[in-house]
């Protein structure tokens, strides 16, 4: 594995046109990291859950993948490891009833219908880069619920640090849990300052049509600064927990999925570079970029870590 030591300041510094532009980055990072950079240097988990939660002004100018792009070049490893197949498979996904636990380190453990959810009408319009592992990308329209939104209600107590995410388990339905490609069901863990940042997405539809299945519907994480595998599709709880739980790729294979798995160029995979993603309906390969592009929102919530370790 290819690991070259860098500084944090290292990797902003690349996208620099100019030093006017530099100087306003860093601003903007210094004032982000006065506003959540607590959360890593000693805020308690309980004082962040209460700020209010704060809605990123956010522009993405990149023209978004087609609607058939997107539900049709799929990872779902409940279904298939074949992208192409799930967009049929996934036809017998039921949604409906279809409740989310929110539960753990909580005061007020929450049981969410997802009709309810989306009735609340406090849905927000965000179009992220998907930045896939296995060198892939998308631009994807999609319309949801800011996570920190709904994990104020709940109130974390001060022993939550990590948020765990579970998927549904119904090897009647989903064929690929018959098979043991992964322990099921599909897990995933965020820090929870990382499942506060106001660029963390609860998604419950793209292109204003609900969640296409093959999509993870009802309702799926999006984390769009990690890798996609961070992203779990059709959330059924969603629990708070004070020590570091393991996630369905770290024990299928930790060496190439971390738990940070924030998207950089400059760690490769054990198998293959990340310094290029290939755009699906592109022909070019393009430049990945650090945090896939979002360094001046989340860089300040690794503020002393060494990023060149972590995959
Ligand atoms: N439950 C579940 N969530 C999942 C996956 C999966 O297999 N099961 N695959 C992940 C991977 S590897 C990627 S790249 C994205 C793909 O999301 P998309 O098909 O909507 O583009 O979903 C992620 N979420
Ligand atoms: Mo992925």
């Amino acid at each position: 594995m290819l690991i070259r030591t860098r500084k944090a300041s290292d990797v902003l510094s690349n996208e620099i046109t100019s030093r006017d532009v530099y100087q306003q980055r860093r601003d903007f990072i210094i004032k982000l990291s006065a506003m959540t950079g607590g959360l890593v240097t000693g805020l308690s988990p309980l004082a962040a859950a209460e700020t209010t939660c704060r809605n990123l002004a956010f522009v993405n100018s990149e023209k978004p993948n087609t609607f058939s792009e997107i539900t049709h070049y799929n990872n779902f490893y409940e279904y298939s490891t074949n992208k192409e197949a799930i967009a049929e498979l996934a036809k017998n996904l039921p949604t409906r009833p279809w409740t989310i636990n929110i539960e753990g380190e909580v005061e007020k453990p929450l049981q969410i219908d997802i009709d309810s959810l989306l009735n609340t009408n406090s849905t927000v319009e965000r179009t992220y880069r998907m930045r896939c592992v296995e060198g892939w990308s998308m631009v994807i329209p999609w319309q949801g619920i800011p996570l920190c939104n709904i994990l104020k209600k709940v109130l974390p107590t001060s022993n939550a640090k990590y948020v765990e995410f579970i998927g549904k388990h119904d090897p009647d339905i989903f064929y690929g849990q018959r098979r043991n490609s992964l322990q099921w069901p599909y897990r995933e863990v965020l820090r929870l300052d990382e499942a506060m940042h106001p660029l963390t997405l609860l998604a419950t539809g793209l292109y204003g049509n609900s969640l296409p299945n093959q999509n993870g519907a009802p309702i799926r994480l999006v984390v769009p600064w990690k890798y996609g595998f961070k992203s779990i599709k059709s959330i059924v709880a969603i629990r708070l927990v004070e020590h570091q739980p393991s996630t369905s790729w770290a024990l299928a294979s930790p060496a190439e999925y971390g738990f940070y798995a924030n998207v950089n160029p400059d760690v490769s995979h054990p198998r293959w570079s990340q310094r290029r993603e290939n755009r699906i309906g592109e022909i070019r390969k393009i430049k990945t970029l650090p945090f896939n592009g979002y360094a001046e929102e989340v860089a300040s919530l690794y503020q002393g870590m060494d990023l060149s370790t972590f995959f």
